[in-house]
Order: structure tokens, then sequence, then C-alpha cells
């Protein structure tokens, strides 16, 4: 059923058409600069995601039957979309989730990219052609859809990882269930409106809007085939070990991490708090990548501290729609206290606390923001941000213990401990790798050797040597170690979870063996 009025929620995209499903609940997407409702959605109920499962289902053969080609030309018109309406859907990536609005155009600038390669991909070789043992065979690797695939994305990357997710899956061949994050339906939406002004054939991109039950009703269902998840690393836990467990379903899931940069002895210490203040700051340190843990040598400790802390205390704080602002707010309240119970137990811990900007102090006020209020100058009224969820930097000291929770939890804020170490590279690596994520973490340091021995044994999925750690190119694998997650749910790497192998062997002789 399409949308009466203006006053209707938002529904589901199901099947090639808008409908408002079976669910009797609605739920606001809201702005957290401001904590006002920016629209109303339907909450997806089991039957909701069973119909869309149906329609997948039954629109997997037909699709399958198209070429790489052709189905890839449905991705190059989101392509051109994405491309045209940047500017604009970067700036609803901002209202929604609170990203600072060059991060907001760069998520969409990352999902065209994805969805470029994915396209792009589409006349590259696909499989291989082997030597066989037998002259007159030819032993070929040909790859298959694998059918219908379940995508449940997290609400940080609201644009970009829909499509790590689901460019892929398209291009090899199946059909698919999204469920966009329930903080960030609005970006669902118009990604779904795309899909549909592509003329994407009906039943071949479904969408359910709604909540964690909504994803689970995706995730157990027999007839999908593949489940690709970003988000915690509780959930992700769980669909792994569910999905995983059956024969037949595979599941690739990119969760958090706990990232540490080192700092060696003799490292550009430019390099090094630039690194840092990036990869603990972006984003309000809402990236899976972001990190929390910064481990630093005794040589140059005294002296990074100085000057990362100043930085801390500096950084702005403020309107994520203005170019200027390093750090808009967090997600949603309950984010708000997570970020101060994690405060809360580095202080219980023994921590040293260097910055605690967490309440927005008046002599911390970024400016034109009065306790995270807009002033009239902002044109929005005078208190139009009082109600956002703000929190500034959190830095402490730590002396290093293998039992701390702080050093292990992952808080997804703008909190980050300085670790001091004495000793070589080995010390250091002994203390970023003491926690059960892998997900990314950064050397920084002028000396080849210690970079290497990073390299080849830091516990990651992303590893990064004089640059900040705070993302990837989308033509790299994109996935974690430990408890940061099970395969890649992106690119290259992705094309392993969607499509299944053939061995194929052709006997070219009439011998008959
Ligand atoms: O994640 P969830 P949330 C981490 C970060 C953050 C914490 C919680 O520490 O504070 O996770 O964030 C859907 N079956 N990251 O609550 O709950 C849910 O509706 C199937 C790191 O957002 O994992 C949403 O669409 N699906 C991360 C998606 O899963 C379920 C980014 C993510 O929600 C489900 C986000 C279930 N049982 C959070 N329960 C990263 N890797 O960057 C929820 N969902």
């Amino acid at each position: 059923m399409e949308r009466q009025s203006t006053e209707d929620p938002y529904g589901h995209y199901v099947a090639g058409e808008w409908t408002a499903g079976d669910g009797t609940e609605t739920f606001d997407s809201t702005n957290p600069a401001t904590g006002e409702a920016l629209a109303t959605f339907e909450r997806g109920t089991e039957s909701d995601v069973d119909r869309a499962l149906e329609a997948a289902a039954e629109a997997a053969d037909e699709w399958r039957a198209l070429s790489y080609i052709d189905r890839a030309e449905h991705l190059w018109d989101i392509y051109h979309e994405l491309r045209e309406r940047t500017d604009e859907l970067g700036e609803i990536v901002t209202k929604e989730c609170g990203k600072e609005i060059s991060e907001g155009r760069a998520d969409v600038v990352e999902a065209y990219h994805m969805v470029e390669w994915a396209a792009g991909n589409a006349r590259h070789p696909h499989g291989d052609v082997v030597p066989s043992e037998i002259a007159s065979k030819d032993a070929y690797m040909r790859r298959k859809p694998r059918g219908v695939v379940g995508c449940i994305t997290p609400w940080n990357f609201p644009v970009a990882i829909p499509f790590w997710h689901m460019a892929i899956a398209l291009v090899e061949g199946n059909t698919v269930v999204w469920k966009p994050a329930e903080q960030t339906p609005w970006c669902g939406q118009i990604i779904a409106e795309m899909f549909e002004d592509a003329g994407v054939p009906d039943g071949v991109f479904n969408m359910v809007q709604g909540f964690g039950d909504a994803g689970a009703a995706i995730t157990d269902d027999e007839r999908v085939d593949t489940v690709l998840f970003t988000g915690s690393a509780e959930v992700g836990q769980e669909i792994a070990s569910k999905v995983g467990g059956e024969p037949g379903k595979l599941a690739a899931c990119e969760m958090g991490g706990k990232n540490g940069i080192v700092v060696t002895e003799e490292a550009d210490l430019d390099i090094a708090v630039h690194a840092a203040v990036m990869s603990s700051f972006k984003t309000t340190g809402q990236r899976c990548v972001s990190s929390e843990r910064l481990i630093v040598h005794t040589d140059v400790y005294e002296e990074f501290k100085d000057r990362f802390v100043d930085v801390a205390e500096r950084i702005s704080v403020g309107d994520p729609l203005e170019e200027e602002t390093f750090m808009g707010p967090v997600i949603e309240p309950d984010h708000v206290e997570k970020i101060a119970r994690h405060n809360e137990l580095a202080r219980k811990e023994g921590a040293e606390v260097l910055v605690d900007r967490f309440e927005l102090g008046d002599e911390e006020i970024p400016e034109g923001h009065e306790n995270g209020a807009a002033t009239a100058a902002d044109g929005e009224g005078s208190d139009s941000y009082a109600n956002g969820y703000w929190v500034g930097p959190f830095v402490y000291e730590m002396a290093y213990d293998p039992d701390l929770r702080s050093l292990n939890e992952e808080c997804f804020g703008p909190h980050v401990a300085l670790i001091e170490y004495d000793g070589d590279i080995d010390r250091a690596l002994e203390i970023h790798n003491d926690t059960p994520y892998g997900l990314a973490g950064a050397i920084i340091s002028e000396d080849y050797r210690q970079i290497n021995r990073f390299r080849d044994h830091a516990e990651l999925g992303l590893a990064y040597a004089n640059l900040p750690c705070i993302g990837a190119e989308i033509q790299l694998p994109f996935g974690g170690v430990k408890k940061s997650g099970n395969g890649y749910p992106s690119a290259r790497e992705a094309i392993e979870a969607v499509t299944e192998r053939t061995a194929w062997t052709v006997n070219n002789s009439r011998e008959i063996e």
C-alpha cells in the first residue's frame, strides 16, 4: 500500500511495492543533535519479514539467470544517483546519525565507491581455470549465487555499510532482504527509493524497517542462505553461532574492537598525535576502527601526552552541519549513558583522568553553543541543540594490567586510555594483543623493523603504519579476528560468503575412465 499522506509513517519495500506491513507499532528517526523526530516509520514484524523473504526466494531464479553485466547495469543506475545526490544524502546522514557533515558526505562517497567496485567487477574473471592431472581434461572452479542474502546493518555508516553488503550480493546473483538500523531508517528509506528508481526487478531487493526482532526473523529463517552482519560483538556472536551452526548456511560478521595505536621511541610525534586524535575522536569515537588505547613508549610518553591532551582539551564539539565542527553528538541517550559508565569504570579501576569533557562545562563550550545549545547566531533558535546527545573527550592514563575491564571492553565513544610501556616492540605487542578483540590498529614508528614486527604479530584484521586507524579502502578486506568477527561482509572477500564454488571437470576425449 502506498503511503497515503505525509502524516503516514514510511513503510517497508517488499516485492517491488511500498507496504505498511502488519505491525501496529511505529518508531521515529531522531536527530541526535537536537533530539527532534525527523520522520516516523512502520516497525516491521515477523510476518513482514516472512513476506520479504518469500519475495526474495521467488525472485531468485530470474535474477540469477541474468548475466553479471545485466545485473550490474541496475547497480550503475544507483551509482549515478548516489553521486548526484551526495550532498543531499550526506546531510541526511548527518541529521540522522550526528556525524559531522564532511563525514556524512564521505559515507555516501564510500557507498558509491563500493557500488562502482561491485558493478565493475561484473566484467572481471569469476572463478579459476586450473590445470588438470589428465591432459584431456579441463578443470575449473565456477561460482554460483547462494540464493537469498539477509543483510543486517548498523547506524554508524548508514549508507556505506548497506552497500558493502548488498552491492556484492546482488551483482553475484543473489536476492536480498535488508533491515537497516533502527536509528537510521530515513537513510534506509532513501536507499530503497533508489532501488525502486533503478528498476531493480520486484523481489530482488527488499527492505523491512525495524528492530532486532525483525533482524532475528531474517537471520533465523531457513530461506536465508547467507547472513551479512555488521554491528555489536554480542549480536554478531549470536548470529555467527546460530547461522554458522546450520549446515548449508553461512554468516560473515564484522563487529567492534578495542583498538590500539603503538607509538615507538623514535616515532614522529606530529604523525603520532595526528593519528591518535583522528582515530580516537572522529565520528565521536563511534567507528568500529576507533582507537581507545594509545600504547606509548616511555621515552616519548610525556611529550606525546602533553600534546595529545592539549588537542583533546581544545577539540570542537558542536553542530555537525557546520564544516568546522570536529565532533558531533553521539547516536542516542542510551549511548550517552553507556559512555558515562565506561568513564566511571575507568575511574574505579584507578585511572588518572587527564581530560574530562564528558559534560561540556562552561569554559569548554564550543563556539556558538552553550551547554550544547545552539545560540541565536546559528539561526536555529536559542535552544534547538539543548536536547542533543552531547559528550566531549575523556582521556585517562592507566598502568597496564591485563585484568582491567576498562582496557578490554569497547566503549564506542571519545574515551581513550594512554598506556606507557618500557621495552621493545614485543612488549608493546603483548599489551596491544591483550584484548578479546582484533579489528584494527596502528603503529607509529620510523623503524621499519618495528613496523614489520607489528605487521606480522599484531592480532588484527586491519593494520596501519604511520597513519590514523580510521577506515579502509573498499578494495581491501574489512574484517577482524578474535571477538571482532568471522569473515568479511564487504568487497572481494564478501564474494566468498555470497557464492558457492563448483569444481567443474570436463572430459574432452572419448576415453571412458
Ligand atoms: O548494535 P546491534 P547497536 C557496537 C558498539 C555499540 C554497540 C551496540 O559498541 O555501542 O555495538 O550498538 C540488529 N538479530 N557497534 O545496538 O544491537 C539491529 O537492529 C539480528 C559496533 O547498534 O548489534 C541493527 O540493525 N539482528 C559496530 C544491527 O543489528 C539484530 C557498529 C546492529 O545492532 C539483533 C554498531 C538480533 N538478535 C555498533 N539485535 C561496528 N562494527 O562498527 C539487533 N540486531
